[in-house]
C-alpha cells in the first residue's frame, strides 16, 4: 500500500484506545437487556462476524450526476489505488472483504500481478461487472460498431458479436483473479414505442446469454440483473424479475437472477420479490442502495431501514436462520460524501439491519401467522426492529480487528489528507 497511513487492527486500536471501555459497557448493557427477552446475544455477533459484502470498485470515486460531477480529493487514480482504498474500507468494517470488478472501468494489464497485489491487502475479487452500457474502446473503438441502440438485444449482429465477446473477455479475466461470477445489466431498451420488437429483443438476448453462459468455468455463475427503467425510458428488455428469471432459465443451469434494492417501480415490494426468487432456485446475487423514486443509489439504509430489515428478514428465511451464500455487492453512487465514509455508512447499515433481523423469533412468527394473529405478527417483527444492537454491531467488528466506530476513526486516521497528499485533488477516478 502506498499511503503512508495504513489502517489495521493494530493501528485501529490505538486509535480507539479510549472507545474500547465504552463499549465494554455498552455491551454489557445491550447484552442483558436482550437476555430478559430470550435472546443470545453471542450469536447474533457470530452471525454479523461472518458476514461480508463487496465493494463495488467505481464507487471509490465520487459519482456524478447527469449535470455534472464534483470529483472529491485524493480519488484513486489507479486500480491499485482503489485497492488500497477498499483496504482501508475493510480494515475500518472487517466486512468487505472483496471487490467487485467493472470492465472496461477497470480493464486490467497484468491480472497476476493485480490478484497479487490484491492479496497482499487481504482482498480477494468478488463478481466481475460487463459494460456494455458504454461504448467500449477494445471492442466498439473502429467507429462502425456502437452499443447506441443496445447491445445483447441490437438488431445488429456483429454488435451483438462485440457484446458476448466483451463478456467473454471479462470472464478471461476474471478467472484469472479468482472471480468466479460475472453480473450483467445492459441498458438494452427503447425510448420509443414502436422503436424496436419487444420480443425479437427479448430473444437476441436470451440467444446471448446463452453463448455467455457456455464460456463460464465450471465454478462460475452468471448473473442476470433487471432494471425498470434508465437510460432506456419506454421500455427495458431486462424490465423486472419475471423477465429475469425467464432469461436465467432461458441461458442455462448456471444462470441467476441478481436483485439491485433500487431497481424495482416505486411502491414495489422488494422484500416479496426476494422471496419468489428465493423459492425458485435463482436468487444468486444482490446489489445493496437505498432510494426514494427510481434508482438513486442512495446510501443503504438512508431512506427505508424497515425495507432493508425486511429484505434481510427473507434472506435470513432462505438460508435458515443465517445469511444465505449469495453475491452481496454495495451499489451506491454518491457525489457528496466522501466515498470511503458511504461505503462504511452502508456496510453498517446492513450488519446493524442484519442484528435486528437475527432477532426476529422465526418460530414464534411463524405460529402466528398459522393462527391468522396479525397483530401478534407485527409485535414480534418490530420487537426486533426496535431493539437496540448498535453495541453487538460495533462488538462484531472489533472481534474482527475492525473499528468500533468506524467513520470516527476514519477521520482521525488522517487517510483521506495523506492519499490527497500522494494523489493530488485534479483526478477523476474511473466509474460512473
Ligand atoms: C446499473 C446497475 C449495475 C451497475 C451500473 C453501474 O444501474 O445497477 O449493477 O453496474 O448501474
Ligand atoms: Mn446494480
Ligand atoms: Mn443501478
Amino acid at each position: 500500500m502506498s499511503s503512508s497511513v495504513r489502517l489495521n487492527a493494530e493501528t485501529i486500536a490505538a486509535l480507539e484506545a479510549d472507545t474500547q471501555s465504552l463499549l465494554g459497557e455498552a455491551l454489557a448493557a445491550a447484552t442483558a437487556l436482550l437476555a430478559i427477552q430470550g435472546i443470545d446475544s453471542e450469536r447474533i455477533i457470530e452471525e454479523v462476524r461472518r458476514f461480508s459484502v463487496a465493494a463495488p470498485s467505481w464507487a471509490l470515486g465520487t459519482g456524478a450526476t447527469r449535470f455534472g460531477r464534483f470529483p472529491g480529493a485524493g480519488e484513486p487514480r489507479t486500480i491499485e489505488e482503489k485497492l488500497d482504498d477498499v483496504a482501508t474500507l475493510n480494515a475500518l468494517t472487517g466486512a468487505n472483504r472483496t471487490v467487485s470488478l467493472h470492465v472496461p472501468w477497470d480493464e486490467v494489464d497484468d491480472p497476476h500481478a493485480l490478484s497479487q497485489y490484491a492479496e497482499t491487502l487481504g482482498l480477494a475479487f468478488d463478481a466481475m461487472n460487463s459494460n456494455t452500457f458504454q461504448d467500449n474502446p477494445s471492442t466498439t473503438d473502429d467507429g462502425a460498431l456502437t452499443y447506441k441502440f443496445g447491445s445483447l438485444a441490437s438488431a445488429s449482429e456483429s454488435v451483438r458479436a462485440a457484446a458476448v465477446e466483451h463478456n467473454l473477455h471479462v470472464i478471461e479475466l476474471g478467472a484469472q483473479l479468482g472471480s468466479n461470477a460475472l453480473s450483467i445489466w445492459i441498458a438494452d431498451g427503447t425510448n420509443h414505442p414502436g422503436q424496436a420488437s419487444f420480443r425479437r429483443q427479448f430473444d437476441r438476448v436470451a440467444d446471448c446469454l446463452r453463448q455467455i453462459h457456455a464460456g463460464l468455468p465450471d465454478d462460475w455463475l452468471l448473473f442476470t440483473e433487471h432494471k425498470p427503467y434508465e437510460p432506456a425510458f419506454y421500455s427495458t428488455v431486462v424490465s423486472d424479475w419475471g423477465s429475469s428469471l425467464l432469461l436465467a432459465e432461458a441461458a442455462g443451469p448456471r444462470a441467476r437472477c441478481l436483485v439491485d434494492l433500487g431497481h424495482h417501480l416505486p411502491g414495489t415490494n422488494v422484500e416479496q420479490v426476494v422471496s419468489r426468487l428465493a423459492m425458485t432456485g435463482r436468487l444468486g446475487g444482490f446489489h445493496f442502495n437505498d432510494s426514494k423514486y427510481g434508482d438513486d443509489d442512495l446510501t443503504v439504509g438512508s431512506t427505508r431501514p424497515f425495507q432493508l430489515f425486511l429484505v434481510i428478514l427473507e434472506l435470513l428465511e432462505h438460508g435458515g436462520g443465517s445469511m444465505p451464500a449469495l453475491a452481496y455487492m454495495i451499489d451506491q453512487s454518491n457525489n457528496l460524501k466522501d466515498p470511503i465514509e458511504d461505503l462504511v455508512q452502508a456496510t453498517d447499515a446492513i450488519q446493524h439491519a442484519l442484528a435486528l433481523a437475527l432477532i426476529v423469533d422465526r418460530s414464534a412468527l411463524m405460529a402466528a401467522q398459522e393462527a391468522d394473529d396479525a397483530a401478534l405478527a407485527s409485535e414480534i417483527l418490530h420487537a426486533a426492529a426496535r431493539a437496540d444492537v448498535r453495541a453487538l454491531v460495533a462488538e462484531a467488528r472489533r472481534r474482527n480487528g475492525a473499528a468500533i466506530d468506524p467513520i470516527t476513526t476514519f477521520r482521525r486516521s488522517g487517510y483521506r489528507a495523506a492519499v490527497t497528499a500522494e494523489r493530488g485533488s485534479g483526478h477523476v477516478a474511473t466509474g460512473l
